[in-house]
């Protein structure tokens, strides 16, 4: 059975996540490779449902409801969309995961770590990711950018210290120590999401590169 490629792109809000998911697929699509871009909440009829719930601004959700909603909308993604195209030898690119859950229930919220690592292993049911990139700038552009597009979802609307904790939390999962401690979330690399789109998506095919030379390649 062949066996795609799970590359997962994290970061804290208005970091360009979107924007180098959606230039990556661009990329390996003119390259004829198959590939499939999903993000999270959302992805699946159910998950996005979930999703309209979970960032509208007058949702009243309490923190455990919260979590367990993003797991039920990666649970219905993972195993209707994610697992089918990985067994199709799809490269599947990923808007945010768990390590989003660590860092915005866990770090953010304040819920017991443990308890989302049980409930992420129900939704994944140990889907490891091949690759996280985690695209990192300092929070408040990264909020000056979402604000600048328009009005605030549920999650924006945290106040900034919650945002800085979430911010603080990825630094945190950059660390070997971390990454040693949470196996379940594979490997994570640092990209620095500060300059130009184009100066960004650089780096990001580089770290790609580095792993996986036959999957990226050089070309004209
Ligand atoms: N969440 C959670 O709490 N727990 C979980 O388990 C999961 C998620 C999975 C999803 O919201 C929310 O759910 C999110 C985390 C939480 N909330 N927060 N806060 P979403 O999907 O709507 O939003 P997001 O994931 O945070 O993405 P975002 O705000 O759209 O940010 P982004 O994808 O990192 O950025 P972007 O859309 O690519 O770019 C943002 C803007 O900046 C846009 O106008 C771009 O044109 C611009 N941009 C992008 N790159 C650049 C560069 N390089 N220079 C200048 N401008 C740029």
């Amino acid at each position: 059975m062949p066996r795609g490629l799970l590359v997962v792109f994290e970061g804290a809000e208005g970091a360009g996540k979107s924007t180098q998911l959606r230039l990556l697929a661009d990329w390996l699509g003119s390259r004829g490779r198959d590939v499939v871009a999903v993000r999270e909440p959302g992805g699946t009829v159910v998950g996005d449902e979930i999703r309209r719930i979970l960032l509208d601004p007058n949702s009243d959700i309490v923190s455990r409801a919260e979590a367990l909603l993003f797991m039920a909308s990666r649970a219905q993604l993972v195993e209707r969309e994610i697992r089918p195209a990985l067994d199709s030898g799809a490269i599947v690119l990923l808007d945010r995961f768990f390590l989003s859950t660590y860092a915005y229930q866990g770090i953010g919220r304040g819920l017991p770590e443990s308890d989302l690592r049980a409930t992420n292993a129900i939704a994944t049911q140990g889907l490891v990711p091949d690759l996280t990139l985690l695209l990192t700038m300092p929070v408040a552009d990264g909020l000056a950018r979402a604000v600048e597009r328009g009005e605030r979802d549920r999650m924006e609307r945290a106040e900034l210290a919650f945002h800085e904790r979430v911010a603080h939390a990825f630094e945190t999962f950059t660390t070997s120590g971390w990454q040693t401690a949470h196996p379940e979330c594979g490997p994570i690399v640092l990209v620095d999401a500060t300059g130009s789109e184009a100066a960004v998506f650089d780096r990001v095919l580089g770290t790609l590169r580095t792993r996986w030379p036959g999957t990226f390649p050089v070309t004209s």
